[in-house]
């Protein structure tokens, strides 16, 4: 090859290799401007994602959203430890901070209470402003000494409980009436059961419970009558007043409760081994449903958890939530009126043999039909659409209602949930009546009681404002060393600490 071809054909050879050169650099520019204009709508998304997020609160937490989330399991024995992401706390949280004003009747500050900013390096779920409303001021509520009991390894059975503790004790482990008795007095001056027997009654319950349907039905024989409560809310001493106004639990005086019996307030310790140590002494007589705060979720954000904790232990708290994962969620009365929580499904076609047929011993946000009866509510025109209010179950409309009853044939549904003004109101042409059993004056509701007689079931109320506490600072005759021998003197004294008369001693019947 002469000189003369060998330099044409570097000649070309070079065109070639600059023009390779050049292409390269435009697929690398192209490449460049690309990645840059990823970058830059990628940013533009999270900008928006941020913006909405900030204005739509609960919308953000929507049944689909919670649902896709949370509801691929189911819960079992093995899984009870488990604590769900931080993303779900935090839809719950929004959820009852939207309660908490819906429970004020501030419709509007319930959708911008759901709107609460993360502060920076803040993880989620656990800002303060998702605190509960209610301060606790735990240290009035038990004048006793704390029992230790708080090791895993305590069998409670072999407990021998010492000659300082004054307050009720169970024999073989069986509730007895002396034992309610006791119990009631006890509780009123504010002291405390002792663990071994707290244990035991929470262990009875979820032995009991775990033999039954979701469903439970009760008989009311004609003539007799069956009194439905709504949330209590740790609320003791309103629950103590129900039952001196409507008579204590008995053989012939029904009690359903309807959920909702701890948060918030500060004895639902209390309110919860009183309500469980009835069903005990009155298994075919007293009534208890689950309602949304009998779960991990609201019991850790709404109080219970800090109060089991400080009353008790953490074994307790397990206790505690093993028994409610147990609680039925719902009654029919008579076959013909139906006593849930909450509310109806997001879905059409449910039966009493599908709601008797759900599985518990779960978290509700793991049961999509447990969720929605005990988180709905009833809304005032047809179809189904998410609860904003909440964000969590649905809203269901007359529609709706309608034909679920037709197609079980129940003639109507008591449900709670809900603070109305006068503690109880119906919706959907009667189908859906409300009652809440929580006075607050802070909310300024009444709380109500529903009284059905066999065999018509006309719902008749009675209504109750709040009753003061017993007051321990001024508790003089009633020290924690008191002996509960003479318990009517000391239903008295407490009842003399309470500042004004209640409005029902003079009438009141008495715990036989
Ligand atoms: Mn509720």
């Amino acid at each position: 090859m002469s000189g003369a071809e060998k330099l044409k054909i570097r000649q070309q050879l070079g065109t070639h290799l600059r023009s390779t050169e050049k292409l390269s650099f435009m697929k690398r520019l192209f490449l460049k401007l690309c990645y840059l204009c990823l970058i830059f709508v990628y940013v533009c998304l999270c900008a928006v994602a941020a913006e909405s997020s900030h204005e739509s609160g609960a919308a953000h937490v929507d049944n689909l959203t919670l649902r896709e989330q949370n509801f691929g399991q189911t819960g079992n024995e093995e899984q009870e430890t488990e604590v769900a992401d931080s993303s779900k706390r935090w839809a719950e949280v929004n959820v009852e901070k939207a309660e908490n004003y819906l429970s004020l009747d501030g419709h509007d500050e319930s959708l911008r209470g759901t709107v609460v900013e993360r502060k920076q390096n803040q993880p989620i779920g656990v800002s303060v402003e998702t605190k509960p409303k209610h301060e606790f001021s735990l240290k009035k509520t038990v004048p006793v000494g704390r029992i230790q009991d708080d090791s895993y390894s305590v069998d409670y059975d072999a407990i021998n409980v010492g000659p300082d503790y004054n307050g009720p004790r169970l024999k073989d482990g069986i509730v007895s009436l002396k034992f309610m008795r006791d119990l009631v007095q006890h509780f009123r001056v504010k002291k405390r059961l002792h663990s071994k027997y707290a244990y035991q009654i929470i262990r009875k319950i979820r032995n009991f419970y775990r033999r039954q349907p979701s469903l439970l039905e009760i008989k009311v024989p004609k003539g007799e009558n069956i009194t439905i409560c709504g949330d209590i809310h740790g609320q003791l001493y309103d629950l103590l007043n129900i039952f001196e106004m409507n008579g204590w639990p008995s053989e012939t005086n029904r009690y359903l409760f309807n959920g909702d019996f701890i948060n918030r307030g500060r004895y639902g310790v209390e309110c919860a081994l009183l309500l469980f140590g009835f069903k005990l002494l009155y298994p075919k007589r007293f009534f208890l449903n689950r309602g949304n705060h009998e779960s991990k979720m609201m019991s850790h954000y709404f109080g219970f958890d800090d109060e089991v904790k400080f009353k008790y232990s953490q074994k307790m708290l397990d206790m505690f939530g093993k028994a409610f994962r147990w609680l039925p969620l719902a009654h029919r009365i008579d076959k013909k009126i139906l006593v849930v929580h909450a509310g109806l499904f997001s879905e059409d076609g449910v039966t009493i043999s599908d709601i008797k047929h759900i599985e518990r011993n779960c978290e509700p946000i793991h049961s999509p039909l447990m969720f929605d009866m005990l988180w709905s509510d009833p809304k005032s025109t047809d179809g189904r659409s998410p609860n904003f209010m909440r964000g969590a179950g649905i809203e269901f409309g007359p529609d709706v209602t309608r034909s679920f009853c037709r197609r079980n044939q129940v003639e109507y549904i008591i449900r709670s949930h809900y603070p109305p003004k006068e503690g109880h109101r119906t919706d959907h042409n009667n189908r859906i009546v409300t009652v809440f059993s929580a006075p607050n004056d802070q909310a300024g509701n009444k709380g109500a009681i529903l009284k059905l007689t066999a065999p018509k079931f006309e719902p008749q109320f009675v209504t109750f404002t709040q009753m003061p506490e017993w007051d321990m600072d001024h508790g003089e005759g009633v020290e924690s060393d008191h002996p509960i021998n003479d318990s009517q003197q000391i239903k008295d004294t407490a009842r003399s600490m309470k500042g004004k008369p209640s409005p029902v001693s003079a009438t009141s019947k008495y715990f036989p």
